[in-house]
């Protein structure tokens, strides 16, 4: 962390406005964002997506944030109201939910740039002198006033958050930038198929995170002209920042993580990798430490009873080994390995659970095996079923099986399943 004078930082965040962008779809979840935007995806046992950045903001001193929202919002909104909607205007804080609604032309937001242009009346209010536009769509822990202390000793009039990742990662996938010395870019291209590479590290690529940061008046003088361009994309990472690093000044911000240790940001945007992060949580020394007191994330949950776990003496059954188990969970007479139980996850008897991800409220009968597997909210396991064993079962029940043969589960499939019997 470079010696900022912590007065100093604190002004700075404090004269910051942030976006964060929570519109998406993030389709390469499949189901699992049927019926729920990505940034409210269910997180690591009792969070959503979301409170990643929201908690890194309010961790940060950034007490003014704007959520952009759009695709399939009912769910993300009721959290945001349940679990940040607490925050007193009159103390300089709010978290306010800006849904699209028509305030410039005709359209509901047409990309990320747009997002932030048609809520340009509602920031201008706040009148910031930074606006920090964030992607929902991240977990990770990050100290945003490091970035902003950054953006203004440089002068720049744009900062990009990036991180360096493996090239094949980035291919199609991130923005990829190539800086100079001093951390300048010189060249973003928006999901290149071949991605440039970090000098002398020739299977590196510096991806965009998503993150930025502009200096107010800049950046609402840059929506302006996106807004007239026909046959814009209206998206930062498209349009905006690929026309603006030639004339103005955008530097590159590297990406780090509270505290000590490797940097954390995963985008958990298939379901592979939404399994495999949440996987890593349970095991002995997760790369994710959400037990870091000086870095909390905050969320909401229900008052609910404590986890209990009930041992049958005749199988010898009735616990939960590796595992992260949530409040309001009962397991009752069966084996749970290696897991994460979201709250009130109900495992009756007989039942072999092992390396799942079990969201809020399943319940799961007797006589049930279950490995390798997502299972969505509210969903009832019915007795005897297995799941994750037989790819050809799996896929006769009409379950999604991923390339890595995580088997994904919804109240949807099985609703559908049960039709047919
Ligand atoms: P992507 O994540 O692919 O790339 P995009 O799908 O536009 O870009 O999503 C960015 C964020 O904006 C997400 O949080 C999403 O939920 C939200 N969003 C998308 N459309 C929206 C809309 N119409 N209204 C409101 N919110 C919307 C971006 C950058 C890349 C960078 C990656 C890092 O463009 O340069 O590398 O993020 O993941
Ligand atoms: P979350 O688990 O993210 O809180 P919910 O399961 O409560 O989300 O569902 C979010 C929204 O999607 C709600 O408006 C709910 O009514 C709707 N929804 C979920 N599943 C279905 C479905 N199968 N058919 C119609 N609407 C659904």
């Amino acid at each position: 962390m470079p010696s900022y004078e912590n007065r100093y930082i604190s002004n700075l965040t404090r004269q910051t406005y942030a976006i964060i962008l929570a519109g998406g779809r993030g389709s390469r979840l499949k189901e699992l964002t049927d019926w729920r935007a990505k940034p409210a995806v269910y997180f690591g046992g009792k969070f959503r997506i979301i409170d990643f950045p929201l908690s890194n903001c309010i961790n940060s001193g950034i007490r003014r944030v704007g959520i952009a929202t759009q695709y399939k919002s009912h769910s993300l909104i009721r959290h945001i109201n349940r679990a940040w909607g607490h925050f007193k205007k009159e103390l300089g804080e709010s978290v306010e939910i800006l849904p699209a609604s028509q305030r410039y032309g005709d359209d509901w937001y047409c990309g990320t740039a747009d997002a932030v242009f048609q809520n340009i009346d509602i920031i201008r209010h706040e009148l910031p002198k930074y606006v920090m536009i964030l992607s929902g769509d991240h977990v990770y822990r990050m100290d945003y006033a490091g970035l902003i202390a950054s953006h203004v000793e440089s002068g720049a009039d744009m900062t990009v958050c990036c991180i360096e990742v493996e090239k094949e990662e980035a291919a199609g996938r991130f923005g990829v930038i190539s800086v100079d010395e001093d951390n300048r870019v010189t060249k973003f291209k928006e999901k290149p198929e071949v991605p440039d590479t970090v000098p002398g590290k020739p299977n590196t690529a510096l991806a965009s995170m998503g993150n930025y940061v502009f200096n107010t008046e800049f950046l609402f003088e840059q929506l302006r002209r996106d807004a007239e361009i026909k046959g814009s994309g209206r998206d930062f990472g498209n349009d905006i920042i690929p026309r603006i690093i030639e004339q103005h000044k955008v530097y590159a911000f590297p990406f780090r993580s509270p505290g000590q240790g490797q940097p954390y940001w995963r985008d958990v945007g298939t379901l592979d990798s939404f399994w495999e992060a949440n996987m890593d949580l349970v095991s002995t020394e997760p790369d994710l430490d959400l037990y870091d007191e000086t870095w909390p994330i905050w969320s909401y949950q229900e008052q609910l009873a404590p986890a209990k776990f009930v041992f049958d003496d005749d199988t010898r059954r009735g616990m939960a080994v590796d595992s992260m188990v949530s409040g309001g969970c009962i397991i009752s007479g069966s084996t749970v390995r290696r897991s994460l139980l979201f709250f009130k996850v109900h495992i009756h008897s007989y039942c072999d659970v092992q390396e799942c991800v079990i969201l809020p409220g399943v319940v799961i009968e007797r006589n049930c095996t279950i490995k390798r597997a997502i299972i969505d909210r509210s969903c009832i396991i019915p007795e005897g079923m297995t799941i994750g064993v037989d790819p050809e079962q799996d896929k006769a029940n009409g379950f999604r099986i991923t390339d890595k043969g995580i088997v994904l589960v919804t109240r949807d499939m099985l609703s559908l399943l049960e039709e047919q019997h």
